[in-house]
């Protein structure tokens, strides 16, 4: 688990994030589609755009974003006992779209990125480490859960 300390960096570094949370949700879905352009392909509604004008433009992958990260930002600031809010996306994920648990990886990366670009001030190594911390924990419970409902991530 985290300390204390860790626990009250990730919240820190969260409480700057989300007053513009659909600017880094979109950044983060973006950059996930054109590091790893296989994780667009899970997408039906995200697929047919091409270009990164058409990205950039889509109101809808916006949207999206933020959708992902305020479920993130819920389980983080439940910390520990995050189990009952985990527990239904890591369904969907398992049993609906599917998604490895590699491209969890993945986004959690590129999560810890465009918050460091966007905060460098605010989001030192110590913070950084905290928050790789916490989405190991995201992403252990993910699996674990993944499992319990038949699909092996
Ligand atoms: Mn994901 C839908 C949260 C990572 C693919 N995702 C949703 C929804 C939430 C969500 C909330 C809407 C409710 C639901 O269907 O459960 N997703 C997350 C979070 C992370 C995440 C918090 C990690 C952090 N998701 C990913 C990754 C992929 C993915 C990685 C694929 C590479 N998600 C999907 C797909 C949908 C979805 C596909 C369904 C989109 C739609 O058609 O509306």
């Amino acid at each position: 688990g985290l300390s204390d300390d860790e626990w009250n960096r990730v919240l820190g570094i969260w409480a700057k994030v989300e007053p513009e949370l659909p600017v880094h949700g979109q950044e983060v879905m973006i950059r996930l589609f054109q590091v790893h352009p296989e994780t667009q392909e899970r997408f039906a509604k995200f697929k047919n755009l091409k270009t990164i004008d058409e990205l950039k433009s889509s109101e809808e992958l916006k949207k999206h974003g933020t959708t992902v990260l305020t479920a993130l930002g819920r389980i983080l600031k439940l910390k520990n006992n995050h189990e009952p809010e985990l527990k239904p996306l890591a369904e969907s994920h398992a049993t609906k779209h599917k998604i490895p648990v590699k491209f969890l990886e993945f986004i959690c990366e590129i999560i810890v990125k465009v918050i460091a670009e966007k905060h460098p001030s605010d989001f030192g190594a110590d913070s950084q480490a905290a928050m790789r911390k916490a989405l190991e924990l995201f992403r252990n419970d993910m699996a674990s859960k993944y499992k319990e409902f038949g699909f092996q991530g």
